[in-house]
């Protein structure tokens, strides 16, 4: 279980410890840019007690975003949204019999009134949903908004430095 040593500001879940594989990119990136966080299994179906005590606890425990991965029949993200005012980003899983699609439809298509942000399927979602959850953070932590600039910045530097993809 990956736990940061300060107090955990944002909290990664997923549905699955099959889900890891994608979701440990999410918790790397915010152990790349220092931001505090906790990795749960919550399961929407296998464990729906516990998914509601999550969702009611977060905010009293001090996380301030919750990033959701799940795949198939995906319902944590949505659900965690319906218990929380905290924003909520889903990561859809790709699945095995249907490569994602589903897991990415049922996290996209919430009902108006509780939203869920939706990133892409796979490693690219779970990337960009801990640079999201840390953006939030940045807005009122110097500390997180710099690292958050200078991961950017080398990201940018990497490319200019490799102009030729045959080398
Ligand atoms: C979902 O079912 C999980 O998020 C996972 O992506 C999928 C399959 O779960 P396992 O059968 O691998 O535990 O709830």
């Amino acid at each position: 279980m990956t736990e940061s040593a300060s107090a955990p500001r944002v909290g990664v879940v997923m549905g699955s410890r099959s889900d890891w594989e994608t979701m440990t990119h999410a918790a790397e990136v915010l152990e790349q840019l220092g931001v505090p966080h906790e990795v749960r299994v919550v399961s929407a179906h296998r464990t729906p007690d516990l998914l509601f005590q999550y969702a009611e606890q977060a905010m009293q425990r001090g996380i301030q975003v919750i990033i959701a991965g799940a795949g198939g029949a995906a319902h944590l993200p949505g659900m965690l949204a319906a218990k929380t005012r905290l924003p909520v980003f889903g990561v859809p899983v790709q699945s095995k019999a249907l490569n994602g699609m589903d897991s990415l439809l049922s996290i996209a298509q919430m009902p108006a009134g509780i939203p869920v942000g939706t990133l892409a399927i796979g490693r690219a979602g779970a990337c960009n949903a801990g640079l999201l959850a840390a953006a939030v953070l940045a807005l009122h932590d110097p500390a997180i908004a710099k690292a958050l600039e200078a991961y950017r910045a080398r990201q940018t530097q990497t490319v200019l430095d490799n102009p030729d993809p045959r080398s």
